[in-house]
């Protein structure tokens, strides 16, 4: 279906709503048992990935696909681009140069699936979905994970590294200095912290979405921190850290740095917030602002940048520091980027 045709057809509930909001109110609720004629939209982390991601989500979700089909496609865009420094088996290996993938999914049915440090699989996103659609369990990892996903059919992919990858660890190896630190991007007081190869330090991709039937999922995938020790395991895998839905009010989803949100359960405090009747963008920054409150960092060290819808189909995202960005598609808004509001000021 054409899109200017798709957008005559579909309910606009939700997205002045969106436009205008700007205070710190709560609603009065946001639990929506109804899942009557809503309105596709579809949200992703970052835009220089997120495009890809919606627009594969879009075609899904315009064609009354689901959400849970959208959010996966969507990821797998990312997953199969070898130049992203942090997403999928053309990513930055740990620091001993292997590659470690990490994913989770969540319909919504309250079903979720995850897998953790995964080696030579080209759609860790894919095989978190075998294991939530085709095991009694939530979370395979390692080796075991790797054998679930060969017994499925996943082929087993070469174990090089891509050519970026190799440049950057080349270069990290140099010097081997160990400094997990993630996304602080064109901050000008505080620099930039690129790898040696220049590029940004981030990427993951989280992909939450609503279809037409009102159901909510997501997805998020990654290569996790670059050079991180081998079995480190971030928040992008972990139910509730790096990704939650709750199909009566809303899903949410991040990036950053894992160990600050997983301690605060981020993405299930966001979502929790929205429970209590607060739009997404200010749930996404209580989150934000309970995860600096109990962080021994300073905020300017380190970022965090949550992204979030609601039933109605309002959304939202908040971060630390400035610079993250979100894509949003939905009838209104076509891959259009939004700089998330932050906490901290470019001065701090
Ligand atoms: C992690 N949250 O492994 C991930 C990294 C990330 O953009 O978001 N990078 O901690």
């Amino acid at each position: 279906m054409k899109r200017r045709n798709w957008i005559k057809t579909i309910s606009f509930a939700g997205l002045f709503h969106n436009l205008a909001f700007s205070k710190e109110t709560k609603l009065s609720t946001n639990k929506i048992t109804s899942t009557k004629n809503r309105t596709p939209i579809v949200l992703s982390t970052w835009h220089n990935q997120g495009v890809m991601a919606n627009s594969k989500a879009w075609e899904i979700l315009s064609q009354n696909g689901s959400a849970l089909d959208a959010v996966e496609a969507g990821a797998k865009m990312s997953e199969l681009d070898i130049n992203n420094c942090c997403v999928g088996l053309g990513a930055n290996p740990d620091r001993d140069g292997i590659v470690t993938l990490d994913a989770c999914i969540m319909n919504e049915h309250h079903q979720c699936g995850s897998v953790l440090a995964l080696e030579r699989i080209k759609h860790p996103i894919s095989v978190a979905r075998h294991v939530m659609e085709k095991t009694p369990h939530v979370v395979l990892a390692g080796s075991g994970a790797q054998q679930f996903a060969l017994s499925q059919g996943f082929p087993l992919e070469s174990e090089e590294l891509s050519p970026h990858a190799k440049i950057n660890y080349e270069n990290w190896l140099k010097k081997s200095e160990y400094h997990p630190q993630i996304n602080i991007e064109k901050n000008e007081i505080n620099p930039p912290k690129k790898l040696d190869g220049g590029e940004f330090n981030h990427d993951t991709i989280g992909v939450i979405a609503m279809d037409a039937h009102g159901n909510l999922s997501g997805a998020c995938t990654t290569s996790g921190m670059a050079f991180k020790m081998h079995g480190r395991i971030g928040d992008s895998p972990l139910i509730g850290a790096g990704l939650y839905v709750d199909n009566e009010i809303g899903a949410a989803t991040c990036s950053g740095l894992g160990e600050e949100v997983i301690r605060c359960c981020g993405s299930f405090l966001v979502v929790e917030y929205m429970r209590q009747g607060y739009h997404p963008t200010v749930a996404c920054k209580k989150a934000i602002e309970r995860i600096v409150s109990k962080s021994k960092l300073k905020p300017s060290e380190y970022q965090v940048g949550f992204i979030a819808i609601n039933k109605k189909g309002e959304f939202g995202g908040y971060s630390i520091n400035p610079n993250f960005d979100y894509t949003v598609t939905n009838p209104i808004f076509e891959h259009e980027k939004r700089d998330a509001q932050h906490l901290t000021s470019s001065k701090n």
